[in-house]
């Protein structure tokens, strides 16, 4: 075994191979001859948690020891995917469970395709809530992560007969040996009612919230194993179940169906992930699913700072960081100026300064349709005295400090007030995000420039400290390391292996970039991990691809943003070509998409069908010679990303400008040594900086021109008559070409490009897209040019580490300090 950490470094083979063995009876009841891989998978998940749970409970006694300033992460949203690799890797034992495993004759590789993700978040946004807590236990920082146990995470996705399909996700069926359940720290957390005014003693005024139910927090941890294993953080995750206590009552009433129902109706509370992303949906058990977490999270938080400070809150702020991811758990902010204003009787000028000291928000978008707004009525029937305290904020907000900064000026006062007045009121959780935050960031460059100008500019001119950048990353423990081990392998010969917790040392593969050697084996290797993708696809799709083609891959939520129908567009400008001369030159390509559209999102099913029903046709078409295949691979996920982001060539990152915040997938991909075409939107801009422009190939309007276009009044009928091939194309929609005996099966496609008003601008990017394609395709042709891109684009990416963005948020935001535990 080669990688050796201190804290495991005397473990053999032979004694992990005891250890599996030893569980698989002790703890798991089976025997060698009975054990499935369920139950192999079992054993080692055990053996691999002795040393997780020791560092957990070092990494917690050194914390706890030390009274540490903490950051808490809070998100709806933590995008784990598989843990038994990714914890064998982050200990150092991942060669050592392989050689264990061989002599016991079992498939490393087929045990942890056992696994299923743990799909608990939709995209980029609980993705990225998983890469960070990697980071911070990688950092050592004292961190923990709280979101929602569902039950049921994102839907699996089939197709039938090109459509999708939604299935329920089972992730933890049969339980998970990863989670803990921790009975101990159950909260109890109110919900409905109404608000009494009492009076006291002394004439002043208290509210009495009289809640309709009560809903019981159940917590459970997943540990969250850093780099190297000394430090194990925890992301902590409540279940919902009926309060017992509270439903007696109904129940000895007589009343045993309606006590039965609310008892369904609390436990429905952490049932099921919301499968939308960039668009609010407003429902009501959403809310209370916000609420239930961010209340549960806040009472465990205040437990464990009254253990140490009992009712002095003058160090909580010191103590205390709450990160929002996004304004999803942004109900918290009320509800620790209830808890300190209600509860503990503290006074509201004193409870806010608290209150804005602790939390930060982070921005994910710029979307209108995604920015979270509540109807003031459906807030006060599920929170009726979170209302009131969201009043008073919005009044003394207005009357003290807009009053002060924009005397007399109502058009102001009515943009930043939390309240939106209309035919419905309704309560803006990014306002209040804002107001109640200590920092606001956006996740790229452009992106935190445009929530200044344009999101937010009068809360940048009140409080010009307050709006800030952290660009986003992602975690190259998972995303090279564990995914590519080839890869790996390689770089650590020649740059060493200290790179998974410095990934600037990356930069080192340059000198190597023109070696005609290293250009080979870094080719061969690419050719190897498609050669791999090539059988996954021949078994998901029963498509069978040439691995020498080339592997152009979009992997993204479906989103009429993210333009996978530019894509496709393209796809069939290229497919024409080829019909109408067989000899166009191009190298042969393979283009490969993985997405889930959200279950109401009309269009963009369409868009799925149309791009597998295309598939097919081209596919099955014996004029073009294989020159062009199209393989959409369903239930993309995070485990099936580990295997084809390894494998791609090309990374598709074509968003209408401005609107991508971030994008995370673009970094994954250039990472492992695939080259992005991509317009300059969110981090695009950023990876094109550092790769340099000769290893990207950037096309398309910028924001500034999108801006332009729109103001002048973009009418995408001129390019419709101006450019024959669009106009081919998008008329073929309407024919039976792709759905034989089904003309117009596809024609919303072309519809919402043209009288819908092509809202992010397809066709007027389509001529520059379809050039960056023809670069694309020369610079292939080029083979030691493309091996030489492709090599700088992993030798330039140390950037976009997941620990970069978390040291830019513990400088500008959190200031915290590590504690590297001592493990004996
Ligand atoms: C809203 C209402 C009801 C149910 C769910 C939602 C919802 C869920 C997820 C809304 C948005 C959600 O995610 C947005 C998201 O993933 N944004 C992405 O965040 C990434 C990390 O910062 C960025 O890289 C992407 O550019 C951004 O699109």
């Amino acid at each position: 075994s080669k990688t050796s950490f201190p804290l495991t470094a005397d473990v053999t083979a032979a004694a992990f191979k005891d250890s599996i063995l030893k569980h698989l009876n002790a703890t798991h009841g089976t025997d060698v001859n009975k054990a499935t891989n369920r139950s192999w998978w079992d054993a080692v998940s055990s053996a691999l948690n002795e040393y997780v749970y020791n560092s957990l409970s070092q990494t917690q006694r050194t914390y706890f020891e030390n009274d540490t300033r903490a950051v808490h992460y809070f998100s709806l949203e933590f995008l784990m995917g598989r843990l038994t690799g990714n914890n064998l890797h982050n200990l150092g034992l991942y060669t050592v469970a392989q050689e264990a495993l061989k002599e016991l004759d079992i498939n490393i590789e087929t045990l942890v395709d056992e696994e299923e993700d743990m799909a608990l978040g939709n995209g980029g946004l609980g993705r990225l809530a998983a890469c960070f807590i990697d980071s911070l236990a990688t950092m050592h920082l004292p961190a923990v992560g709280y979101g929602i146990h569902y039950e049921h995470g994102l839907f699996r996705q089939e197709f039938q007969d090109g459509h999708q399909i939604e299935r329920p996700d089972s992730w933890r069926e049969y339980g998970n040996p990863f989670e803990i359940c921790r009975p101990e720290n159950v909260q109890e957390i109110p919900v409905y009612g109404y608000v009494e005014t009492k009076f006291d003693d002394n004439g002043h005024i208290a509210k009495v919230w009289h809640p309709g139910r009560v809903i019981k927090g159940v917590p459970w941890d997943v540990p969250v194993v850093g780099y190297e294993g000394t430090n194990v953080n925890i992301l902590r995750l409540w279940e919902s179940r009926a309060s017992d206590f509270f439903n007696w009552d109904v129940f000895n009433a007589g009343g045993y169906h309606d006590a039965h129902k609310e008892n369904v109706e609390s436990e429905t509370v952490s049932k099921v992930l919301y499968p939308n992303d960039e668009t609010e949906a407003g429902k009501e058990l959403r809310l209370i699913q916000q609420y239930f977490f961010s209340a549960c999270s806040l009472k465990d938080i205040i437990n464990r700072y009254q253990r140490a400070h009992g009712e002095d809150w003058s160090k909580f702020s010191a103590q205390v960081a709450v990160q929002l991811n996004d304004t999803h758990p942004a109900v918290a902010i009320p509800e620790l100026m209830r808890i300190l204003v209600d509860e503990f009787n503290q006074d509201w000028d004193y409870a806010w300064n608290v209150c804005r000291e602790t939390f930060s928000y982070t921005n994910h978008t710029l979307l209108p349709e995604a920015l979270e707004k509540w109807s003031v009525s459906l807030f006060e029937k599920v929170l009726p005295r979170h209302l009131e305290i969201i009043y008073e904020i919005n009044r003394r907000f207005l009357n003290d400090e807009v009053e002060a900064k924009w005397p007399g000026n109502d058009t102001i006062k009515s943009k930043l007030s939390i309240i939106e007045e209309g035919h419905e009121r309704m309560v803006r959780m990014g306002n209040l995000s804002v107001i109640g935050s200590n920092k606001v960031n956006g996740v790229a460059e452009v992106h935190s420039a445009l929530v200044k100008s344009d999101l937010f500019p009068e809360f940048d001119a009140l409080w010009p400290e307050k709006l800030t950048n952290v660009t986003n990353g992602v975690t190259p423990r998972r995303w090279l390391k564990a995914c590519n081990p080839k890869l790996s392998e390689l770089i650590d010969a020649t740059v060493g292996d200290k790179w998974p917790t410095n990934l600037e040392l990356l930069r080192d593969l340059d000198k190597k970039a023109d070696d005609a050697e290293f250009q080979k084996q870094f080719m061969a290797i690419k050719h190897e991990n498609k050669v791999e993708l090539a059988s996954v696809i021949k078994e998901l799709t029963d498509v069978e691809v040439d691995p020498s083609a080339i592997f152009d891959i979009q992997i993204k939520r479906l989103h009429e943003y993210k333009r996978q129908h530019l894509n496709l567009l393209h796809i069939m400008a290229l497919y024409r070509r080829l019909l109408q001369n067989p000899d166009y030159d191009m190298h042969p390509r393979v283009f490969i998409f993985g997405a889930k559209a959200a279950p109401g999102y009309k269009l963009a099913k369409d868009i799925i069908y149309a791009i597998n029903k295309v598939a097919d046709k081209v596919n099955n078409d014996e004029r073009i010679k294989g020159k062009l295949k199209v393989v959409f691979l369903p239930n993309y996920r995070v485990s099936l990303a580990e295997k084809m982001i390894p494998a791609a060539d090309v990374s598709e990152q074509i968003s209408t400008a401005g609107k991508e915040a971030s994008g995370t997938g673009n970094m994954k991909l250039a990472l492992n040594g695939a080259i992005t075409i991509g317009t300059l939107d969110g981090a695009n801009i950023e990876i094109a900086e550092e790769v340099g422009e000769d290893n990207v190939v950037i096309f398309g309007l910028t924001v500034d021109e999108v801006k332009a276009v729109n103001k002048a009044g973009y009418s995408p009928w001129d390019y419709y008559y101006a450019n024959p091939e669009i106009k081919a194309v998008l008329d073929w929609f309407e024919t039976d070409y792709f759905t034989s005996g089904k003309p117009g099966e596809l024609a919303s496609i072309k519809h919402s490009l043209l009288e819908g008003g092509d809202p992010y601008l397809c066709l007027a990017d389509f001529d520059g897209y379809s050039k960056a394609h023809e670069q694309v395709n020369a610079k292939y042709i080029d083979k030691q040019g493309w091996a030489k891109s492709a090599i700088l684009n992993t030798a330039y990416m140390g950037k976009f580490n997941s620990d970069r963005s978390i040291q830019d948020y513990v400088d500008r935001i959190w200031k915290l300090k590590s504690y590297p535990v001592k493990v004996n």
